[in-house]
């Protein structure tokens, strides 16, 4: 039986400034994800250090730190099946040129420091990512999904 979880996703600032709001949210949306959350917002410096608390330390953290606060933010919430591997693989890796070609970092972005799109790398980082952006009253998951209708008739 497949098991429904949650991601966070979130369009960087190079993301938002370049106006690639819409086609990022795109690639999630046809894919037949469910969106339950989605808000335009600042990173404050306590946000920034919670969400990338891993890479405390790491040579890059103090400029990504200045990165992910250096413009607005679209914050999004994706729910379906096994969505946290399915959405990384719609990103494509860290580094645009080692990405895939077809995916959102290889088709629209240059470099790792500026790869327009974040995404959970596991459920319990999407449930800790999700608590730091979102109230749990902003999730809207009570209307229905067409991609999950369909394969629930299929009897998946
Ligand atoms: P991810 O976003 O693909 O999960 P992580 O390794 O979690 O990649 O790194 C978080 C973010 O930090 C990356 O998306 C990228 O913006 C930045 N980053 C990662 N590695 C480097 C690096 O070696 N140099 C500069 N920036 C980096
Ligand atoms: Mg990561």
């Amino acid at each position: 039986m497949l098991t429904e979880e949650r991601t966070f996703i979130a369009v960087k600032p190079d993301g938002v400034k370049r106006g690639l709001v819409g086609e990022i949210v795109n690639r999630f949306e046809r894919k037949g994800y469910k969106l339950i959350a989605l808000k335009m917002l600042d990173v404050t410096p306590e946000m920034a250090k919670q969400h990338y608390g891993e890479h405390e330390g790491k040579p890059f953290y103090p400029r990504l730190i200045e990165y992910i606060q250096s413009g607005p933010i679209v914050a999004m919430v994706w729910k379906g099946y096994d969505v946290v591997k399915g959405a990384r693989a719609i990103m494509g890796s860290t580094c645009p040129n080692e990405a895939q070609v077809g995916t959102i970092r290889a088709d629209l972005a240059l470099v790792k420091e500026y790869n327009v799109v974040h995404g959970s790398d596991s459920i319990e980082s999407a449930e800790r990512e999700i608590s730091i952006y979102f109230n749990q009253d902003e999730l809207c998951d009570e209307y229905d999904n067409m991609a999950e209708i369909v394969i629930k008739d299929l009897g998946c």
